[in-house]
């Protein structure tokens, strides 16, 4: 039998990096959705080592029309959605656009498979933010919705959406209510990257502080890699579903700071500015995931400490600010 293909979209995001690599060991053949961008953000994939062994099709979330040629052109079974204005700062300054991509797109994914080939195998990629203001302490897939912000909103769409054409269609649709996860490939305006790259950079002497918004936020934090895993599960199970993916651990910012700051000798405190700049319109003051449907049905489980995840961060971010200093163009994994 051929090897299965997969098509994923946000294919040069954090995600789609890992879960390529991950495909790609499991003998998929893996294409990914690029939408046009006048530079190609390649560095995820070759910080990986994989941008050779990906292939690319035209197309964006927004274009309909593009997503039914790319599933005409590629053949998948399996789509994994991950693409989105993914960043929640942003989405109170860019509500409609956040609004079209992170939700409607969605909905274009759905109906480009529908009108294919029905049978694929889809995956949406849902978010926690969608319990914004926790309606129960301990968050799991029976908690009630209360999104905080334009992101958290556009995301609940496309999850009911998922939901949706499962039950209409009786298309194989999956909802993985992932909680923050992060890694050494985490863009730099999320709080995780934009600390361990400050922490880098103040202790090799090329930044004085650090101003963050609000550090009493607590999060439910993973690594990326291990996520992706879960991912690719609930596509291999008989039915489709739809489930969390956290640690069931939550910690504040500011105990992350603590972390990042202590695995270089310093203390946080000294460098720390609270700038009101970063508060958000809206929090989401406390997540904290069961992931325990996952894990009984689909044997998966957290793997990496929040001390763990932070430490490679830092290690990774420190190894590129010294390679900044020998590369005359500056940045080479940004
Ligand atoms: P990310 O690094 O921000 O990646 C987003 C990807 O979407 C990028 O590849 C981006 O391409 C692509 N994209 C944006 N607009 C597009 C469009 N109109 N058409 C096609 N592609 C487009 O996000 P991530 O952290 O990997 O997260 C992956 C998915 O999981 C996202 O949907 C996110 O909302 C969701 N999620 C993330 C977390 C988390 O903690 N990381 C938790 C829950 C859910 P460019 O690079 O070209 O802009
Ligand atoms: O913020 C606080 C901020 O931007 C985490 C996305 O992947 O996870 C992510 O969304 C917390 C918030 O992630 C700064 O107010 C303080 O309480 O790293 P973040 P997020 O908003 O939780 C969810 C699950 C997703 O689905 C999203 O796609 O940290 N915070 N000071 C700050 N946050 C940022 N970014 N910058 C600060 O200076």
């Amino acid at each position: 039998m051929a090897n299965k293909a997969a098509l994923i979209s946000g294919i040069t995001g954090q995600d789609g990096a890992y879960l390529a690599k991950l495909l790609l060991e499991k003998g998929y053949r893996v294409y990914g959705l690029l939408a046009h961008r006048s530079t190609k953000p390649f560095w995820r994939l070759s910080y990986l080592g994989i941008e050779e062994e990906v292939e690319f099709v035209d197309g964006d979330l927004m274009d309909l029309s593009s997503l039914g040629r790319a599933m005409a052109e590629v053949k998948p079974d399996e789509v994994y959605n991950l693409a989105a204005q993914s960043f929640v700062g942003v989405s109170w300054q860019q509500p409609i656009l956040t609004a079209n991509v992170t939700g409607l797109g969605v909905l274009h994914m759905l109906e480009a498979i529908r009108l294919n080939n029905p049978e694929i195998r889809f995956y949406q990629a849902s978010s926690s933010e969608m319990f914004g203001l926790v309606q129960e302490p301990i968050q799991s897939e029976t908690t009630p919705f209360y999104p905080r912000s334009p992101y958290g909103v556009a995301k609940l769409f496309g999850h009911w959406m998922t939901k949706n054409y499962r039950e209409s269609y009786q298309m194989f649709a999956c909802s993985g209510i992932l909680f923050n996860h992060e890694s050494p490939l985490r863009g730099l305006e999320f709080v995780t990257r934009k600390v361990t790259d400050a922490v880098a950079r103040i202790s090799l002497g090329k930044q004085s502080d650090l101003r963050l918004g609000n550090i009493d936020a607590k999060r439910d934090w993973g690594f990326a890699g291990d996520y992706v895993e879960a991912m690719w599960r609930m596509l291999q199970h008989d039915v489709a579903d739809d489930y969390v993916v956290a640690t069931g651990i939550t910690s504040t910012v500011r105990q992350m700071c603590e972390i990042a700051f202590q695995h270089v000798g310093l203390s946080y405190e000294d460098y720390v500015v609270i700038d009101p700049k970063f508060y958000r319109p809206a929090e989401v003051d406390i997540l904290l995931g069961d992931a325990s449907k996952a894990k009984q049905q689909l044997q998966w489980t957290a793997k990496t400490s929040l001390e763990t995840l932070i430490q490679m961060m830092v290690e990774a971010d420190l190894e590129r600010v010294r390679q900044e200093g020998k590369n005359v163009s500056g940045s080479i994994m940004r």
